[in-house]
């Protein structure tokens, strides 16, 4: 395969200038498929975020924030064609980076473009509202942009996350600094070249790659930034709030989950069987939605179990460029927690496993997937989150046993239903304590127009669909008395 990285991948996007980071000091980046090194990425500091921010506020100041909401969606709309054009490269440049099977880089590439084209749309019909008050007012008021926003994302959906983030910020005319994953910037950079090919102005997006405890803290501890958005790890996202906290910023924080299936017994198995599956091995696991609880009725138990064993018998797993169900895990640090948290479940009996790949490189971020069968549901393997191709079964006898099992985990992400009965689904999706609950299927954080987001540990604010809109802008009431 040639080399898929068609832009300097060392340098920081800063003011619409391409720039080595202030410490002139790089980060190695490797590929989890093979261990081998793929380039250097800039390893971004204060002085580099302290002039991105300042690009960022100057935009606001300047061509950017003249935009009209329609030009922007205008650039918005533009970006993600010119994404569209490019999505078999991006997905080269995604597999290589995090190690994710092409199909799989390709659809995240794909979901880049439709949230560029979602919020493009969108940014001319965030509208405010006329309010009825006091004799002799008129009363409206008008959604305004925060300001400079963070924009701090992880490596396991770097494009998708970018896309909902970022793009929505931008609609609503916001200046972004984007502080990527350090396991993750190539898709970030290329997307940041798209964006100034299709004009977007200078400053009006901001890349600086670097460590989380570097360029990512100084991000959140800047007081000039308006608003940050963090998608990652429980503690990181306290450390994130707390930050925030100290300069009185709003944060959205998108911490992933422990998201159930529940399958009663008269679900319609057929329909539910890739769903349980899939939802939990996408990704090699890395998904915050990922499905990594399957509640089943006791009666379809043995059923259900026997099913998912035999598909999981058949998952391979094996370099990125090979396309197989699963790829790498996206480090070796990864893959030593996911072992330990297998090594955790040692008392537990285990229904299927899937397969790597005789000749997978040794070198490689690899893991078998593993389902495990009777899981008490306050077990380790069934409370946190694992971050790798693990599933738990969790046998249950009543609706109201599911849902108290469903909801006694830290966690409030996505969770989904099973079953024909009408009235049983419209209980479920009001009961389950989830930012999301599918019915009769599986999102696993599909669905650009979707609001997204969790309760508990998982987070608050809500990304995707028109909430995005209203989380990245903020209320101003005028109220005109005129007699
Ligand atoms: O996350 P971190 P890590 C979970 C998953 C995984 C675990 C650890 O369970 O096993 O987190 O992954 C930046 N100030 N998720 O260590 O640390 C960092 O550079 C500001 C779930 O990768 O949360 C990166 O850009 N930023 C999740 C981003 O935070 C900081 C996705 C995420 O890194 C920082 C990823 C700091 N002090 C992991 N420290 C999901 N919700 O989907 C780090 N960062």
């Amino acid at each position: 395969m040639s080399n898929p990285i068609w832009f300097n991948p060392t340098l920081c996007l800063i003011g619409g200038a391409w720039l080595p980071s202030a410490s002139q000091q790089t980060i190695t980046m490797v590929d989890p498929s093979d261990g081998s090194e793929i380039c250097q990425i800039a390893r971004g500091t204060d002085a580099d975020i302290q002039n991105a921010v300042e690009a960022a506020a100057a935009a606001l100041d300047g061509d950017w924030g003249r935009k009209t909401a329609l030009e922007r969606g205008r650039i918005l709309t533009r970006l993600g064609q010119m994404v569209l054009e490019r999505v078999d490269d991006l997905a080269q440049l995604e597999a290589m980076d995090v190690g994710k099977p092409l199909k799989q880089a390709r659809a995240d590439a794909v979901a880049l473009a439709r949230y560029c084209e979602f919020y493009g749309g969108a940014a001319d019909k965030v509208m405010g509202e006329t309010i009825p008050y006091l004799d002799g007012y008129t009363v409206y008021t008008l959604r305004e942009p925060h300001g400079v926003t963070g924009h701090i994302v992880p490596w396991n959906y770097p494009m998708q996350i970018i896309g909902r983030s970022v793009g929505a910020a931008l609609a609503m005319g916001n200046a972004c600094v984007l502080k990527p994953a350090e396991e993750a910037c190539l898709t970030a950079l290329a997307f940041a070249h798209l964006a100034q090919q299709a004009g977007l102005p200078a400053g009006a997006l901001n890349v600086v790659p670097g460590l989380g405890a570097e360029a990512g803290a100084a991000l959140t501890a800047h007081p000039g930034v308006n608003h940050i958005s963090f998608t990652g790890s429980v503690a990181t996202g306290a450390l994130v709030q707390q930050a925030a906290g100290r300069n009185v910023v709003p944060v959205t924080l998108e911490l992933g989950g422990k998201s159930p299936q529940l399958v009663f017994d008269d679900a319609d198995l057929d329909v539910a069987l890739p769903f349980l599956v899939n939802a939990g091995i996408q990704n090699a696991g890395q998904t915050c939605s990922a499905s990594s609880r399957i509640l089943v009725q006791r009666r379809v138990y043995e059923e259900v179990k026997a099913r998912m064993a035999e598909a999981y018998s058949e998952l391979t797993v094996g370099p990125a460029q090979e396309d197989l169900r699963i790829g790498p895990l996206i480090s070796i640090r990864q893959k030593e927690i996911v072992t330990e948290f297998l090594a955790k479940g040692a008392d537990l009996s285990i229904a299927g496993r899937g397969r790597i790949v005789d000749h997978a490189p040794d070198d490689g971020a690899y893991v078998q997937p593993t389902l495990f069968a009777d899981v008490p549901p306050d077990h380790i393997l069934a409370q946190d989150e694992i971050f790798g191709p693990v599933q738990v079964l969790i046998p249950f006898e009543t609706e109201e046993e599911a849902i108290q099992i469903a909801n006694a985990t830290e966690y409030g992400l996505v969770a989904s239903v099973w079953t024909r009965d009408g009235a049983r689904q419209m209980r479920l999706a009001k009961r389950l304590r989830s930012g999301q609950v599918f019915i009769n299927n599986y999102g696993a954080g599909g669905g650009v127009e979707l609001p997204f987001g969790g309760v508990g540990k998982s987070g608050h604010g809500r990304e995707k669909g028109f909430e995005a809109l209203y989380g990245f802008s903020q209320v101003k009431t005028v109220a005109a008395y005129h007699g």
